[in-house]
Formats: C-alpha cells, structure tokens, sequence
C-alpha cells in the first residue's frame, strides 16, 4: 500500500509539472505561481520520524532493522554523538557532513561513524552539526525522513542537548524503552518533554529477545499503565520488539527469525500511520487543486478563442469596459479585505474577554473541588501507611489535575473561536470574494460571449492552533519531605493531626496556584490571540491573491490578443488552429489527472 501511495504521489508531481511547463510557455504567471507553489509541497511533503530514548535502548539498532542494513553505528557504550538523518536516495548510499561553521563535505558511507560517534568523534572535535545519509529504502519514498539522535542522559552533556533541540523538527517520535527496565523516572521526565512537542508517540519495548513472555507481559503492562495514566497518553500501544533480531533475520533473509522478531507488527502500524495520517488527505488536496488549475487554463483558452475571432477594434473597445469594471473590483477588494480586520479584531477582542472571564468557572472552580475530593478522602483513611502512600504522589496529582483543566478550558475556547472565525469570517468573506470573481467571470463571458467554467474553489479551511500549547505549573513538590517527615515521626503522632496539616498544606498549594493562573494564563491568551492574528493575515493574502489571480489572467490574454494582431504576420485561422491544439492538451493533462486522483480516492 505504501508504495502505492508513493507512487501516486509521483505520478501527481509528474503531471504537475507538465502542467506548469506549460503555463511558462503560455506565459501564464499566475497559473505557473499556483502550480509551482503545490509543487513545492508535494516536493518538501516532509516528515521527520524520529528515534528518542535513553542511552543505549538501541535506536540506532533499530533503525538499522527498518532499514534492513547496518547504516547507523552501535555499540554497547554511549555511541550516537549527533543527529543522522537519513533520506532516500535512488542512486545508491552517500553520506553528506553538516559542519558547525555551515560548511558541508560529502564522505562514503563506510566513514560515516567517524563522525557521528563520541569513540570516533570524541567531544565533538570535529565540530559536526549533522549528518545527512542517502540510502534507497520504501520507508523513505515520498519525504520521509528517519532520524537517528543521541540518547538522552548521557554524562556528555552536549548529547542530551541535540536531541532536545530536534524535538520541534520532529512530525513524530518512536521512543524505545527496553523489556529488561521498567520505565524509570529519567525516562518519565524525558517523555513529558517529548510530549510537549510531539503529538503521535510511538513505544518500543526493545530488547524482547532478552527475557521470557511471562516477564514481557508484566513489564509491558507497567509501562502502559505509566504512559496511560501519568503521562496521560490515551491508548498508548507499546510494541515489544527485537531490533537485534530483526537486523539479522533481514540480512539473513530468514522470515522465521524476523517474525520472532516482532517488527513487523510494528512495520504494518507505521505503514499504516504513514499512508493514512500523512498521505491521502495531502494527495487529494492537492489532486483538487490542480484540477482548479486546469479549470482556469481551459476557460483561458476558450476565452482567447473568442478574442482571436473578434476585429482588433471591437477587442479596445472591449478592453475600455473591463478596465472600468477592474477598478471597481479593486475598490471591493480593499472593502473586502478591511472588513475581515474589522471582523477579526472584533472576534480577538471577545475571546481574549471570554477567555479571563472563563478561568473561574473552568479551572479555579475544579480545583477547589480537587481539593475538596482530596479532603474527603484524607478523611477516611484509617492507616499511616495509607496517608504516606498518599502523599506521595499528591503533588503529581494537583500538577495533572490543574493541567488537565487548563487543557480543557483551553479547547472549549479554541473549538468555539475556531468554529466562529470559520463561520462568521472565513465563509463569508470567501463567498464575497468567490462572487466577486464569478461576477467578472461573467462580465467577461457576455463580452465575450463565451461560456466560462464557473471554478468553485473553497479558498481556505481554517485549522488555527497554537502549537504545542501547554501550561506548565510548578513542579516543585512540597510534599516530599512531609512524607519523609512522616515517615520520621508518625510512631508518636496522632493520625489526626496529621490529617490536619496535610489538608492546610493541600490548602495552600491549591491557593498558589489559583492565584499563578491569571498571569500565567495571559501568555496563552495573548499567544492564542496572536494565532487568530497570523490566520487573519493568511487569509487576506489568499483572497486579495484570489481576486487579483482572476483579473490578471484575463488581462494577460487580451493584451496579448492585441498585441499578436498588431503584428502584420497574424493570421486569425492559423491562431484559432494553435488555441484548438493547446485545448487537447488541458484535455489529455485533465484525463491523466482524473485517473490519478480516482487511485488516490481508491488508496
Ligand atoms: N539483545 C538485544 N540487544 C540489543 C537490541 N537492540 C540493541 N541491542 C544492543 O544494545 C546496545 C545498544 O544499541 P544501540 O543501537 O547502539 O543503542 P542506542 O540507543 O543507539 O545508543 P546511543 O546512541 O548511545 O544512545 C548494542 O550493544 C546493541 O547490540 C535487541 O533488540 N536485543
Ligand atoms: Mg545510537
């Protein structure tokens, strides 16, 4: 299934840029500017894949596995020493060298650990940025990128430091984790990272070749519960896996040993991801967008038909109408686009007011009610031990809880912002744009007494986030040492008593943070605000873009028109002859595209 996509992922970029040789030579800018710009995307349709994990869980292994191929080096010591990002290259394997000082150097392969590993690269001496490796591999068609990083926790400082920058270049993470560890707390921390910043992590039990199924399964069920419920993954699903296996059976061509494995359990769920998440929602997209194209190529071709069949006289004075009409469009293009700042400023100003107004009734108010929960139960517990266990982990808990409301507060405000900046300015001012388009369009058809396409292109679907939103509270842990203090001295104190400053200790927390929130939560609602902002700018371009599109395109043709008739060489029926023979063209362009886009709806 993969290699169907890429394929037709190819196929659309292939087709894409006959249609755009064509626009350069029919001189079409504007065409040749859209065409260009999908294009680019589907070009750069990037995705980094990216390894985490402590020192030594096997990423480089595992990568290797996928691969099927010993690229990336491993060791028993800490080895990875900086970023590989490995790439697809059809004409066999390179590697390219990323220095500190932007300087690049191409190398064979077989040197590539030289530079990218602390045996071969002590303390970086060799001042490497990246490496960039080229090998041909299905995983790697159609821009993705697998990226090998160091392991976090390594006593060189530096390691630690380069996978954490490249957690915002990441689309998603697989984080491995051995079978013979429980998950420990320099993992748990690492991951809460990740998640700040990336949204699809996957988990690899590595190692499974390492212990029985029964242990497997006990180990595996502790992970889940952790990622689940305190890292409050939902459903996170955790693949027990041997990369070491895997590797050898691939290289050994052995399907016994490589089911044993379990990789390839894993393998179908990436295609899977792949294929569905990133893939066929972009191709048809894209595939839509390049019909609208051809749609508009045809409607200037039947235009200049006309054109070329009407006296040079007749165009002029044809052109003095339209000249009058751009200008009034151009008048309710700035009206347009200055009612949608308007509109915008508006709607910024009523969610940033409803947004202070909500804290209370979103998240102080549950707080308190965290609080009173906690209290209750505090109140029936019976044993020390009980109370201790508690405690213990009350303060991950008040953390949680506050963000987990924080979250939901902010959610319900951006549904409804995002569900009001749809309706109330997006459509509306793309439907004003759209028929101030179809209004030339049909000036133009009159004129011209041609029948033109009406192109019914939804400018813009509005998706505004701010990414990686997330509302940090303090971590510090007063409770801690009251746990240690209990369990100093609860042999001579009162159950009671005990109960009683535990609660006034809860007390006081829950007070600070409900006074943190208002400042805390203004930087959201600013940034929030912000993001409305940069849409609102987006969207103004793409419409103003939109009407000047249609303007220029019909302008271009009849000056153009005119022009060849100014020449004493033109000849109406040898012209007609051209416009007739380019028409097959689109024709043939829009067939090999309708058969392209069906494969991709079939995907
Ligand atoms: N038994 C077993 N050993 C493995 C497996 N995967 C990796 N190893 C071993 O674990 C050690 C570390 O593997 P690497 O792939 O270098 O680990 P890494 O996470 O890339 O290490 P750093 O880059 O230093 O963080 C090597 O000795 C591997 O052979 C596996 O599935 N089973
Ligand atoms: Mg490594």
């Amino acid at each position: 299934m993969l290699e169907t996509y890429q394929k037709r992922k190819s196929d659309l970029f292939l087709v894409s840029n006959k249609i755009r040789d064509f626009a350069i030579k029919r001189n079409d800018k504007e065409a040749k500017t859209i065409i260009e710009h999908s294009m680019d995307k589907i070009q750069k349709n990037q995705f980094n894949l990216v390894t985490l994990g402590q020192l030594k869980r096997g990423k480089s292994t595992f990568i290797n596995s996928i691969l099927g191929k010993p690229i990336c080096y491993t060791d028993i010591l800490p080895t990875s020493s900086s970023i590989v990002e490995i790439k697809n290259s059809p004409n066999g394997d390179e590697a390219i060298i990323h220095f500190n000082d932007n300087t690049t150097k191409k190398i064979p392969m077989a040197e590539l650990h030289a530079y990218t590993t602390a045996q071969f690269n002590p303390n970086n001496e060799k001042r490497v940025s990246k490496a960039e490796v080229y090998v041909q591999s299905e995983y790697l068609t159609g821009g993705m990128t697998l990226v090998d990083t160091p392991g976090e926790g390594s006593l060189d400082e530096t390691h630690n430091a380069i996978a954490y920058d490249y957690l915002p270049k990441a689309d998603a993470a697989i984080f491995l984790i051995t079978s013979d560890l429980p998950i420990s707390s320099a993992e748990y921390k690492f991951l809460q990272e990740i998640k700040k910043y990336i949204h699809k992590i996957f988990f690899l039990l590595n190692k499974s070749d390492t212990i029985n199924n029964t242990d497997l399964y006990k180990v595996l069920q502790y992970n889940k519960e952790i990622i689940e419920n305190r890292l409050g993954i939902k459903d996170a699903k955790i693949f027990p896996v041997s990369a070491k296996l895997a590797l050898e059976a691939k290289l050994e061509k052995n399907s016994d040993k490589l089911k044993e494995s379990k990789l390839p359990n894993f393998e179908e769920v990436l295609k899977e991801f792949i294929l569905n998440e990133k893939g066929k929602v972009f191709l048809i997209a894209e595939g839509k967008r390049l019909k609208f194209i051809i749609d508009k190529l045809r409607n200037g071709l039947k235009l200049e038909k006309k054109m070329v069949n009407t006296e040079i006289e007749e165009l002029l004075k044809k052109k003095k109408i339209l000249e009058e009409e751009i200008k009034n469009q151009r008048i309710e293009k700035v009206r347009i686009l200055k009612d949608v700042t308007r509109m915008v400023n508006g709607l910024r100003k009523e969610i940033e007011q409803r947004m202070v107004d909500s804290i209370e009734s979103k998240i102080t108010k549950n707080i308190l009610k965290f609080k009173e929960d906690k209290f209750t139960e505090i109140n029936q517990l019976k044993k020390h031990s009980d109370l201790k266990q508690m405690i213990n982990n009350l303060n991950f808990d008040l953390v949680e809880a506050t963000k987990e409301y924080t979250r939901k507060w902010f959610t319900d405000e951006q549904e409804d912002a995002k569900f009001k900046f749809n309706t109330e300015i997006v459509e509306r001012y793309t439907s004003e744009a759209n028929q101030l388009v179809y209004k030339f369009q049909k000036i133009v058809s009159q004129l011209f007494d041609v029948e033109l396409k009406e192109i019914k292109e939804k400018f813009f679907e509005k998706e505004f986030i701010i990414n990686n939103f997330e509302f940090s509270v303090d971590s510090k842990n007063p409770f801690i040492h009251f746990a240690e203090w209990l369990g100093r001295t609860f042999l001579g104190r009162v159950l009671g008593s005990q109960k009683k400053s535990i609660k006034s200790h809860i007390e006081e927390q829950c007070n600070e943070i409900i006074k943190a929130l208002p400042e805390k939560l203004t930087k959201v609602i600013y940034a929030f605000s912000d993001a409305i902002h940069k849409s609102e700018v987006e969207l103004k371009s793409l419409l103003s873009r939109d009407i000047e599109i249609n303007i220029k395109t019909i302008e271009r043709i009849l000056n153009r028109t005119i022009e060849n008739m100014k020449n004493k060489t033109f000849e109406r029926a040898e012209n007609e002859k051209e416009v007739d023979g380019l028409m097959g063209v689109v024709d043939y362009f829009e067939a090999e595209l309708d058969v392209i886009n069906e494969d991709v709806w079939n995907l």
